[in-house]
């Protein structure tokens, strides 16, 4: 087992990773940027060095100082958290020349499943339903066209290198296809460098269900259940829960034994995440592998009893998994809260919390980096708190999201926090009838 991790993030993930290695009896290092020398991350890791100027590319982004740091400190692995370094091929790479244990996929993995195009035929070729679309990138326009008119109008325009929704047009009908095809693909080369695109069959709007998976080095493969993700405002998730109200215990063994095959058949180690598409009659297609630990990984935590975190660790150590799967209980949700003006676009108001108090009571998590008079800076995202609930089902649990949220006092910035309370009275959520269409459909009521 490792002796000692550097955790190359900050926020409430940041101490979400050292939680676990105090469990694990795992020395922590954390790394800090000017702008976080008072956060709860450094008090609380073992060690902490400053890596530079607030700005992320500076500081969080910056793999020489985040390597010496682990050097110095004489860290035998790095946990990169979620977003930063998490999915840099070229970090992960780094850590293995330097003989540190990137807890993390591979180089190789972080390139192929972030290739879009080339991860959705990977998944294909080894029995993934995926959606009918060309079969890798498409570069002429009239080729394009040609599959459009196969599979039938809408169609989607992926970037390959894109994903999280940047780098999509949609083409509703055959003369619109040709400008779609031309601002996505311009668009993919300025973000991302590369102006491949491929092309989907379109899904008006479709549920979005991921299953968490998990991977050791001998080839085991186990599924933890699916998380409905579809609350999401520009590809933001809001809210997040687990089970999704309309799998059925079927159709989780379905999508569970597919996301194992797909993870299979790249030899995947670690903790992952399969994002499913699941139109209105309930068929799924894969549409992008996560190859992190993600924000929303406590609903899993709480229906599946097991700590997705040190799970990661024990087998990034070449251990078995400790904790396997087994029927889920109950029914979780979480809540982000942000520091964001829901009633001016969700903008986000930094500032100084000038009075905060936590909800508590049975079924209730709160992961968290903030405390009262915490100066939230400007450089990072709004995150402020997950408010992750548990009840023994459904409506148990939005009852209990009611009442933590009612209970949570953030004063001194702008939250989500009455944005919740509004969706957790919001019949068609109460009823589990939405999709990604929700939010939008909910802001112009
Ligand atoms: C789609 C789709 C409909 N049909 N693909 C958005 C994020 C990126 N991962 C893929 N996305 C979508 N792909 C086909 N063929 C609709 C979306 C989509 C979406 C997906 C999940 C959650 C929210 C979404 C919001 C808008 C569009």
């Amino acid at each position: 087992m490792f002796k000692k991790i550097l955790i190359a993030n900050r926020g409430e993930i940041a101490l979400r990773i050292i939680r676990t290695c105090k469990e694990l009896g795992i020395k922590t290092v954390a790394v800090f940027s000017e702008a976080d020398k008072d956060s709860l991350h450094v008090t609380f890791a073992d060690e902490a060095v400053c890596i530079g100027p607030p700005i992320s590319k500076e500081s969080y982004l910056k793999i020489p100082s985040i390597i010496s740091a682990a050097q110095i400190t004489g860290a035998d692995a790095i946990h990169p958290g979620y977003g930063f370094l998490s999915e840099n091929a070229g970090f992960s790479d780094i850590c293995r020349e330097s003989n540190i244990k990137f807890i993390g996929p591979s180089a190789k993995m972080i390139n192929g499943m972030g290739d879009k195009a080339y991860a959705k035929e990977t998944m294909k070729r080894n029995g993934v339903p995926v959606v009918p679309g060309s079969d890798g990138v498409i570069s002429k326009v009239e080729d394009g066209l040609g599959i459009a008119s196969e599979i039938g109008f809408p169609v989607i325009i992926k970037a390959t290198a894109g994903g999280g929704g940047k780098g999509m047009r949609i083409a509703w009908d055959k003369s619109d296809f040709e400008k779609a095809f031309t601002l996505a693909s311009s668009e993919a080369a300025s973000s991302f460098g590369n102006p491949d695109c491929y092309i989907e069959k379109y899904i008006e709007n479709p549920r979005h269900v991921e299953i968490q998976i998990l991977g050791d080095k001998f080839g085991n493969v186990y599924h933890y259940g699916e998380r409905d993700c579809s609350i999401q405002r520009r590809h933001q998730k809001l809210i997040e829960e687990a089970p999704s109200p309309i799998i059925t215990p079927e159709l989780r063994k379905k999508m569970g034994e597919a996301a194992i095959l797909g993870a299979k058949s790249v030899n995947y180690e670690g903790v992952g995440t399969i994002e499913f598409l699941v139109d209105k009659h309930k068929n799924f297609y894969f549409m992008e592998m996560n190859t992190r630990i993600q924000v929303e990984h406590p609903v899993t935590e709480m229906i599946y009893d097991v700590d997705l975190i040190r799970q990661q660790i024990i087998v990034a150590s070449g251990a078995h998994v400790e904790t396997l799967p087994r029927d889920p209980i109950g029914h979780s949700i979480e809540f982000r809260l942000n520091a964001e003006d829901p009633d001016n676009n969700f903008m986000p108001c930094p500032g100084k919390i000038e009075s905060l108090h936590f909800p508590g009571g049975f079924g209730v998590r709160i992961d968290s980096h903030v405390y009262q008079s915490y100066v939230i800076p400007p450089y990072y995202d709004s995150l402020l708190a997950k408010l992750i609930v548990w009840g023994k089902d459904r409506p148990h649990a939005i009852a209990r999201g009611k009442r933590a949220l009612e209970e949570f006092t953030i004063e001194g910035v702008k939250t989500t926090i009455p944005f919740h309370l509004k969706v957790l009275s919001d019949e068609n959520f109460v009823s589990g009838n939405f999709d990604t269409g929700f939010i939008d459909n909910f802001l112009t009521k």
